[in-house]
């Protein structure tokens, strides 16, 4: 890597001296007129958008490309202090779980909504590992719409996928458990007998988007890495990538590496869908969370589900194999014909391609080597279209253009190697800095990829930007892949960890923009139309607080009356009806964060004083020019006290008695 660093810094020198011309090392340097592929003008705006998973932040952000800039963080499973997401009641239930409030999670995988095979920029799907989460996010508002938990799994990493209509976005699991119908309370060196693997199709409503898990597989005790749909030829097929088909509980860096091969598991969803329809399976109990948030209402709902549909994959016939896959595969990608399955083994040297109308015929033949666990298992040999000799070291993901290449991303070798799917011959190799996760082509998943940019999504960043502490931006990498040689373009540093991302032609969705909230159909629960109807009401100890903003004033922005040990309930109301022209909202000591109020929608925000006296209010938003004069005043008298509940703002504030 030191020795690229030192080339790439040299090429670049040279580029320098003699102007543009293209070094002869042009293989790691960037050449002279990369700025200009890159650069957007001010006022112009991006051809792409990158949805980018923030790994442990738990979030996902969102790139134009090929600037590289970021146009915002997406809140989906941590709380967002800036929005006040998962902070204030009405979003708070989006954040529950079957563990209750989980107010963080580790967002990997991200996969935009598909019709015949090509993303239809309706929805994006995004994955939660620690506590197996699915999150649908609508990109007419760039909002977390729904949230479901996956029960029976642990470590949801082989998920979110989505089938090539969006029939189904599927969920597999990267730790075998017990399932919750069995007593857990079990040693753990039981794993062999009591663990289960689960892999989830959650069926999508085609009209809402609306999802709820269909079934569930429950097979042997292998992790699942990453899986993908068929397409074209192999439509009505899924192919998951295992590990730890050793079944080990215990050191799994040296017991899961010990079988030369592990396993894609190649699914027919198509089928077991209708075996679903004609009544095969069980209900198993199981307790789980969907979260639903209403644009209408701007609340969320959150409801416990205590039952999924559970088939056992080996008293399935004729919709499982398994096809023996070198080494640990990470990545299970499949080329836009649908013909090939890719497999990217972390510790293989090689890149197997195997082939599915090879698989469809070996089944017919009933070709296997035995089974796993009641699975057949299919013979490497006759399903395999071939192998990519010495492609690099430690491949983990493959995705495509249009033109018949796979560009795979090389973790230990620190490259993005591109190679000829029907040839297996290599093609180009590019030097990333440094040690590469995923990579992303634009449409790079789907039938017809718009090829054009490749990012690659680096795990380690080292020197590329100034130093930051310990601590460094990861970095993201844009390659121009339109000529036979990969020309890298642009660094640009990333929220959090970036895993996988999907990039999504603007054109997409720059039209279904909601650009505000129409406050006639506004239906939340407390919500205030005209100023004439904001109200200060005590229940007991509770005081809920009607509240409307607009530029520039709080209505009431004076309240007396609070009383130490109440629990104060803030609804504001944005009474805005302009693109643009959110209002926030914050309480001197209030213990969750501000809330952000776009036009025409309301936000309920908790607040318990915690001190007798003068408690100050704001606006947190830079609304107007007397935006600093969007303010207001608390009173709070000592429990007991009998100061009476007054409210106003200007002539209706409250005078001395
Ligand atoms: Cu980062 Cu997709 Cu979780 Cu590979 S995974 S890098
Ligand atoms: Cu409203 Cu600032």
């Amino acid at each position: 890597m030191k020795n690229n660093l030192i080339k790439a810094t040299l090429a670049f020198s040279v580029i320098a001296f003699f102007g543009a011309c293209k070094p002869k090392t042009a293989s790691d340097a960037v050449t002279g007129n990369a700025a200009q592929k890159v650069y957007v003008a001010p006022g112009e705006h991006d051809e792409f958008y990158s949805f980018t998973s923030g790994g442990f932040s738990g979030q996902v952000s969102v790139y134009g490309i090929p600037s590289g800039r970021l146009l915002k963080v997406l809140p989906v499973f941590s709380q967002d202090p800036e929005t006040g997401y998962g902070y204030g009641e009405d979003t708070k239930p989006m954040l529950n779980t079957s563990h209750g409030f989980v107010p963080w999670g580790d967002q990997h995988h991200l996969a935009v909504s598909q019709t015949n095979g090509e993303y239809d920029g309706r929805w994006l799907f995004a994955n939660e590992n620690n506590t197996p989460r699915v999150a649908r996010l609508d990109l007419t508002t760039f909002t977390t719409t729904e949230i479901i938990e996956i029960p029976n799994s642990a470590g949801n990493h082989s998920s979110p996928f989505v089938t090539d209509n969006t029939e189904y976005v599927v969920a597999g699991t990267r730790f075998s458990v017990p399932f919750e119908d069995v007593n857990g309370d079990i040693p753990i060196s039981t794993y062999a007998e009591n663990f289960s693997g689960a892999i989830t199709f959650i069926k999508v409503d085609p009209e809402t988007g609306k999802m709820g898990i269909d079934f569930q597989l429950k097979t042997p005790p292998v992790n699942y890495d990453l899986s993908r749909t068929g397409k074209g030829a192999s439509s009505g097929w899924f192919f998951f990538s295992t590990y730890n088909t050793e079944k080990a509980h215990t050191l799994l860096e040296v017991n899961a590496s010990q079988n030369d091969k592990d396993f894609i598991l190649a699914v027919n969803w198509k089928k077991i869908s209708e075996m679903v329809k004609e009544g095969k399976g069980r209900k198993v109990k199981a307790k789980y969370a969907h979260n639903v948030y209403d644009h209408n209402s701007h609340s969320a709902t959150s409801t416990i589900l205590d039952e999924v549909h559970v088939l056992d994959i080996e008293d399935l016939e004729g919709v499982a194999y398994y096809i023996p896959c070198p080494k640990s595969p990470h990545g299970a990608d499949v080329d836009p014909s649908g013909e090939y399955i890719v497999g990217s083994g972390k510790l293989a040297s090689l890149i197997p391609v195997f082939s599915f109308s090879k698989m469809m015929k070996a089944i017919e033949e009933k070709k296997f080597d035995g089974d796993f666990d009641g699975i057949p298992v299919l013979n490497y040999e006759t399903v395999l279209h071939g192998e990519v000799q010495k492609p690099g070291l430690g491949p983990l993901h493959t995705e495509f253009d249009a033109n018949g290449n796979a560009y795979t991303s090389f973790f230990v070798s620190s490259e993005v190697v591109k190679w000829n799917v029907k040839t297996l011959e290599v093609v180009d190799r590019q030097p990333t800095y440094y040690s590469t996760g995923h990579l992303t082509v634009a449409g790079g998943n789907t039938k017809n990829p718009y090829g054009k940019y490749l990012v690659a999504w680096n795990k380690i960043t080292k020197d590329r930007y100034l130093p930051t502490g310990p601590e460094l931006a990861q970095s993201a990498q844009l390659f121009d892949i339109t000529g036979e040689k990969m020309e890298l373009l642009l660094d640009f540093p990333t929220i959090g960890e970036p895993h996988y991302a999907q990039i999504v032609p603007a054109s997409l969705i720059v039209d279904k923009q909601k650009r505000i909230y129409d406050i006639n159909a506004n239906t939340h629960k407390h919500v205030v139309k005209n100023e004439d109807d904001t109200r200060v009401v005590r229940n007991g100890n509770r005081v809920d607080v009607y509240m409307t903003l607009i530029r520039t004033h709080i209505t009431p922005d004076n309240i007396e009356g609070i009383r130490m040990g109440d629990e104060v309930y803030f609804h504001i109301t944005n009474l805005e009806q302009d693109w643009d022209l959110p209002h926030g909202f914050a309480v001197m000591g209030n213990n969750n964060s501000e809330v952000l109020i776009l036009p025409g929608e309301t936000r309920t925000m908790k607040w318990v004083p915690t001190k007798v006296g003068i408690i100050p209010m704001y606006c947190t938003d830079f609304c107007s020019a007397l935006h600093q004069e969007m303010q207001g005043y608390i009173r709070v008298s000592p429990a007991g006290s009998n100061t009476p509940l007054r409210y106003g703002t200007g002539d209706k504030a409250p005078k001395a008695e």
